[in-house]
């Protein structure tokens, strides 16, 4: 980072801090009674101070997936779920820019749509993405795709496994990519989710056409989500490893953290419900792992929330939060992703809440919010 926007950044911050000191008792009332079943829009952060990064228009109303591009920028999919009259994209970001990366996303030949969500580059350079089109269709139309990297530059767009459900959260490790189904439901369990791998390799010998409703040869390990009030049973969401190659995934409709451990041939040794510290998570939305210091940083999206997981202790830590928002001056409005580059959390305010959400409602404005950690 350059000393201007260090500088910059440090008089933003204690601007913002004087500010917020400024609070009246009237406003402070008001964010207390926002716990409250109908909240008024907060305008004010209640922990932590995310900055805004980027205003998008009502064409790119769901930001969601973040990759880290070869060149440095960032490549972010809107799945435009919140309102899909507008076609899916790819977008490329810098601190300063944001602009289209790939516009003419294939789209699933029954659903007409296209649903890019995580996406992260391969070892082979290309651009891969797993699809969300289960509330386009729930009879597993989802997919991971791969788009052509040549130069710099997408090209060809193409299937590389299908038959998902709810294709979600997308990571490379070595030659392996991993992938979460938040739907992978077995025959005798209607809340299922799962972890799916594959090898480059296999990818490259032409589409992987997965068995819906079975332990497919590809499902690493299996989850059973706890539906509570929100009457989501979307499960296994989130996915990163840490520095000795552990996995972590957690479920958007219970809130369970999972530790999965695998052996040195790649097969599942252990699942497990990490116990947490501090506070209890209802909801994981996407998450990162720091693997210099093994913490992980969570979206607790039904809380407007980011969340620092210590892998250690499995100590708790609020990062962010703040009641219901239309997301304008940065304040979170229901993050969804998030990507660490540098010291700098880059998070998607992907604003499209489910039932007992802080968030009330999609609204413009659709924001980038960044937040500088602590390391
Ligand atoms: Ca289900
Ligand atoms: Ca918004
Ligand atoms: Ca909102």
């Amino acid at each position: 980072m350059n000393q201007t926007l260090t500088a910059l950044l440090l008089g933003g911050a204690l601007l913002a801090g004087c500010q917020q000191k400024k609070n009246t008792p009237e406003q402070a009332s008001q964010a207390a009674a926002t716990d409250s079943a109908v909240a008024a829009t907060d305008t004010a952060a209640r922990v932590g101070k995310p900055v805004l990064l980027h205003t998008l228009p009502d064409q790119y109303n769901t930001p969601d997936g973040l990759a880290l591009a070869p060149n440095g920028s960032l490549i972010l999919s809107v799945p435009n779920l919140a309102d899909n009259k507008y076609p899916a994209v790819l977008l490329e970001m810098t601190d300063d820019t944001i602009k289209p990366y790939l516009t003419n996303l294939p789209v699933q030949p029954d659903t007409k749509h296209a649903a890019p969500m995580d996406l992260a580059f391969g070892p082979d350079g290309n651009l891969y993405y797993a699809e969300n089109q289960y509330e386009n269709d729930k009879n597993f139309k989802s997919r991971l795709m791969r788009v052509r990297v040549q130069n710099g530059k997408p090209g060809a767009v193409e299937t590389v496994v299908d038959n998902f459900a709810l294709a979600n959260a997308v990571v490379w490790k070595g030659n392996t990519i991993y992938v979460t189904d938040s739907q992978w439901d077995m025959p005798n369990d209607d809340k299922g989710s799962a972890i799916l791998r594959f090898t480059l390799a296999e990818l490259n010998k032409g589409p992987v056409h997965l068995k819906p409703k079975t332990m497919d040869p590809h499902v690493l390990t299996t989850f059973t989500t706890a539906v509570n009030e929100t009457g989501v049973d979307n499960g296994a969401d989130g996915l990163d490893y840490d520095s000795k190659g552990n996995f972590y995934t957690g479920s958007f409709g219970d809130g369970t953290f999972y530790k999965v451990t695998l052996k040195p041939d790649g097969s599942l040794a252990k699942k497990e419900a990490m116990t947490l510290k501090g506070k209890k998570i209802p909801c994981i939305d996407g998450l990162i792992i720091d693997r210099t210091t093994d913490k992980a940083y969570v979206c607790n999206s039904r809380e407007n929330a980011i969340e620092i997981i210590n892998l250690a202790d499995g100590t708790v830590t609020t990062l962010a939060q703040n009641g219901d928002t239309d997301g304008q001056n940065g304040l979170l409005d229901q993050p969804a992703e998030v990507l660490l580059k540098g010291n700098r959390l880059y998070i998607s305010d992907f604003d499209k809440p489910e039932k007992k959400f802080v968030n009330q409602k999609s609204d413009a404005p659709h924001t980038m919010s960044y937040i500088d950690v602590p390391k």
